[in-house]
């Protein structure tokens, strides 16, 4: 198979499943074939997963603006829901039978109390679940940290600590970039200004005292 990016003719290799390697300059991207495929340059991987966020209440909308504020400065795709494991059962399960074919690449959900939402939706989907317990109750998020954490063997949730919105984007956005190098770059480069933010204020913390 042949396919033309940057005016330069690319041949395929290998084809497997899901998956198209091109050869001459370098490998691209992991194409879905329900996606139409989109190419940006040369030896980059365009990612053609996005992020769905789902929350319990929308009262959970601050801890989740965390992470959209975050997924918005690194420009990856992402779509927020209400869905809750025990008002909306149904709709909840319907997004995550369907969530693989919808081009989900990885599924937040942040919940509070029993928070039980990132384990039906991680019941119903092997895309990797991150949770986010949150503060929602006089048990200040316990409750619903272990309730999101403490799941049976065979059914995993990643559990991010408690109003931790922003730690879950950022470790949706790693799981992403295993296989999206435009995306690797964005966290690399986040990565370095933080570190250079937090050496500034050792440069400055004498000056305060
Ligand atoms: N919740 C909603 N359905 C099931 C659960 N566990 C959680 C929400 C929210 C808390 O209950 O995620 O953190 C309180 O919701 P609300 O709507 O009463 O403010």
């Amino acid at each position: 198979m042949f396919f033309a990016t940057d005016g330069i003719m690319w041949s395929t290799t290998e084809e497997q499943g899901t998956s198209i390697t091109a050869d001459r300059l370098g490998t691209l991207e992991i194409i879905s074939p329900s996606v139409p495929l989109c190419i940006f340059g040369r030896n980059r991987r365009l990612s053609v997963k996005r992020i769905g966020i789902v929350m319990g209440s929308d009262s959970d909308l601050p801890v989740i603006t965390k992470a959209t504020d975050l997924l918005k400065q690194l420009e990856i795709p992402f779509d927020v829901h209400v869905y809750s494991a025990h008002r909306t059962p149904e709709e909840a399960r319907d997004f995550a039978l369907n969530a693989r074919d919808n081009d989900y690449g990885v599924i937040i959900a942040a919940a509070g109390m029993a928070a039980h939402l990132a384990g039906a939706i991680a019941a119903n989907t092997t895309l990797p679940v991150i949770g986010i317990p949150c503060s929602s109750s006089n048990l200040e998020g316990l409750d619903a940290l272990l309730s999101t954490v403490q799941m049976p063997p065979g059914i995993p949730v990643a559990t991010v600590g408690i109003n931790a919105g922003a730690n879950a984007a950022l470790l949706a956005a790693e799981i992403l970039a295993v296989s999206d190098a435009d995306v690797a770059k964005k966290l690399a480069d986040k990565r370095a200004a933080d570190t250079a933010k937090v050496i500034a204020k050792d440069r400055d913390i004498m000056s305060r005292i």
